[in-house]
């Protein structure tokens, strides 16, 4: 966070410019230049809901913030922006609660395999009980903090380039991208896959050169990076919903009055509740688009993949990792899991 108005200015050649500035047209005396940066396609809905809610708090500070978005893995990959979030040079940061695994475990209890039946399950969870706890977890062990709601990236549905996955034993041997988290390798492992953990920035071109033959991600996620150019088939297994923490550096944010961070936190919230309702409906409707584009699609049983994990032992470890108490939480949304 930049905080001079003559830092910024002496500052911004060194900044590597926001691919989409909103325009600020406060820039010239903001007191706070804050830094946010994702992973996912200028074309996502994260971006576009990002750049508008951008726009809404520079205005509403009237100018006393330049909050600029940096989109596509342009700060660096995964890895890279969770260390600049952590260390403050950068100042927000969405994330996936598994590889936000990778810093607070518990967070990782939101992507357990087949737990979510539906979005009503889902938001009763992460705004309720469930994602309350997570917070707390991550405030209380990490230099961050998340705002209360959660953004969506939606149930992940496995792609390859080579056959589709019907059944389970389809899984068996396939070199199949994941983020980098435990969690991720864990569940793969117990299908009996080959996960390799990549960060998102190089899935199209370890796909493009056969590095890895699958991944797995939500529709809107194949159809904005363009996936469906490198992949054939796309099996819908809904084996995960997952979603974004947004994450923020809380000196950083502490360093701001009051009222700049009421502007900030009511922003960032209702533009989830946005971004939430455009993600839903992209990954409703993007079957139909993927497929007059060439990929093949084909529909799977749920509970053949769920009874694999079951009988590999994937939801008695990760019970035991996890603890009984977070699983009592989990469980009080998803009914019993094992
Ligand atoms: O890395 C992925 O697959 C992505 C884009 O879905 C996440 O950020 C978890």
């Amino acid at each position: 966070m930049t905080l001079t108005r003559r830092h910024l200015l002496g500052g911004a050649s060194a900044l590597a410019l926001p691919v989409l500035s909103v325009g600020n047209a406060f820039a010239q005396k903001a007191l706070f230049t804050v830094k946010y940066g994702n992973n996912l396609p200028i074309t996502h809905p994260m971006n576009t809901r990002a750049n508008e809610m951008a726009a809404k708090i520079n205005a509403e500070s009237k100018g006393r913030i330049d909050f600029q978005v940096y989109p596509n893995n342009q700060l660096g990959n995964d890895t890279d922006m969770l260390s600049q979030v952590r260390s403050g040079a950068l100042d927000f940061f969405t994330l996936s609660p598994l590889i936000l695994g990778t810093l607070v475990p518990a967070a990782q209890i939101s992507g357990v395999g087949f737990a979510f039946k539906d979005y009503s399950q889902v938001w009763a969870a992460m705004d309720g009980d469930l994602g309350a706890y997570v917070r707390k977890q991550i405030a209380a062990s990490s230099s961050l903090f998340a705002f209360d709601k959660i953004w969506d990236n939606g149930y992940r549905q496995i792609t390859t380039g080579s056959k589709p996955i019907a059944t389970p034993d389809d899984l068996k041997g396939l070199k199949i991208r994941t983020p980098p988290s435990p969690f991720w390798v864990s569940m793969f492992k117990a299908f009996e896959a080959s996960p390799a953990t990549i960060n998102f920035a190089e899935v199209y071109s370890s796909l493009q050169t056969k590095i890895v033959d699958a991944q797995e991600n939500p529709l809107a996620i194949i159809a904005t990076a363009k996936l469906n150019e490198v992949q054939k088939f796309c099996s819908i297994t809904n084996h995960m919903w997952d979603g974004f923490w947004f994450l923020g550096n809380k000196k950083s944010f502490e360093r701001m009055p009051a009222d700049l961070q009421e502007i900030v936190t009511r922003n960032v919230n209702a533009a989830g509740l946005n971004e939430r309702a455009d993600v839903k409906k992209l990954n409703d409707g993007l079957q139909a688009e993927l497929k007059s584009k060439g990929m093949t699609f084909n529909n799977t049983e749920a509970d053949a993949f769920r009874a694999k994990l079951r009988s590999a032992g994937f939801y008695a470890e990760w019970h035991k990792k996890f603890g009984d108490e977070s699983w009592a939480i989990l469980e009080k949304y998803t009914g019993k899991l094992l």
